[in-house]
């Protein structure tokens, strides 16, 4: 039998130890992100049982509960929304799954000064396979009035005012990994306890790294600068930094965790038919901005900073480059010429 490392600090610990140093803080991002983990649990206990979902009922089937069987990103959306609702931290909520925010208006939440925006389960058509997929959140101080109601204002800010960002990976163990302005750090969800428990203290990517991730099947879709990046990377060698290796899962919060330890870049650019590529704004390129650049990386749209773009819908994308500083900038050199 295991025993617990005492030396480990678990989540909860780990915020409030944040804590001490900040007489002034009111504990109220400690409480949410502790609510996140335990979104991140619940989820991550459906994840894991996805295969079975063929003997234990399908989707839109009745359980021996008599409840509805509901698809894995709607049970997720759920949950975060659910322990986000209870809380005492959030004044509302933008999902990725939902057309529009979802206020809380009550006594206790009106008083609260944070809104969240999440990806309850990113990569979910890769669910059926088997591969990783994700949580994404970002945290945004509200701008209206406190004490009434959050506004859509309160969503609608450049990623550069996130207070927080994060993402779990429900991948060959469960990971919660979440930046501040003071660091990345990544915690890994220990089942014997069942706590988050701080893995990877302070994450730096690195300078430089040999791995790209796009998806080379639009690549005719891509612009000519693009083109010109993912042709330098084919061509590199011993002598220019190279071999370069490709790697693409189709899963962002994977093949972004990936390169955030391993060093690297990935890319979602715009293509001919869809200019703004894929990826959401909100939801997907700001937090992985965030913790990209706090971690020491870059993150852009191929003009400019993604965390300086102002939002003017929930859903808008973006063409999104983020990875190693060093990447990023062979990237824009290309991108220029
Ligand atoms: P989803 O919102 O349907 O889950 O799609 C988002 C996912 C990202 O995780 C991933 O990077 C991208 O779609 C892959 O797209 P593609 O298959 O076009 O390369």
């Amino acid at each position: 039998m295991s025993s617990i490392n005492r030396q480990v600090l678990t989540l909860d610990e780990f915020t409030i130890q944040q804590l001490r140093n900040f007489p002034k803080a009111t504990g109220e991002l400690s409480s949410l992100l502790r609510d996140i983990g335990l979104a991140a649990k619940r989820i991550n206990v459906e994840v894991n049982k996805a295969g079975l979902v063929d003997i234990l009922g399908d989707h839109g089937s009745v359980n021996v509960q008599g409840e509805e069987v509901k698809k894995l990103d709607v049970f997720a959306n759920n949950q975060m929304m659910g322990v986000l609702r209870h809380g005492i931290s959030c004044a509302g909520i933008g999902s990725e799954e939902m057309d529009d925010i979802v206020v809380f208006d009550d006594e206790v939440s009106n008083q609260s000064k944070y809104v969240v925006l999440f990806d309850p389960l990113d990569g979910s058509g890769n669910i059926d396979v088997n591969v990783s997929i994700g949580t994404i959140f970002s945290v945004y101080r509200r701008v209206s009035e406190l004490g009434k109601p959050c506004k859509k204002e309160d969503f609608l800010q450049p990623g550069i005012r996130q207070i927080a960002a994060g993402y779990v990976i429900y991948g060959s163990s469960t990971m919660l990994v979440y930046a501040t302005r003071r660091g990345v750090n990544g915690f890994t969800l220990d089942p014997s306890i069942g706590e988050f428990c701080l893995s990877h203290p302070d994450i730096k990517t690195p300078e430089f790294g040999k791995i790209y991730s796009v998806n080379h099947g639009n690549f005719f879709q891509y612009e000519e600068g693009v083109r010109k990046y993912i042709n330098l990377c084919q061509q590199k060698n011993k002598e220019n930094g190279g071999p370069y290796t490709q790697r693409y899962i189709g899963s962002m919060v994977s093949d972004v965790h990936r390169n955030l330890i391993k060093g690297g870049i990935f890319m979602y650019p715009g293509m001919k038919e869809k200019p703004k590529g894929k990826l959401r704004l909100l939801y997907e390129c700001n937090p992985f901005a965030f913790i990209l650049e706090v971690a020491g990386g870059k993150a852009t749209d191929g003009q400019q900073r993604v965390l300086d773009i102002e939002p003017t819908d929930l859903h808008e994308r973006s063409p999104f480059f983020v990875g190693s500083r060093g990447m990023m900038e062979e990237l824009e050199a290309c991108m220029k010429s």
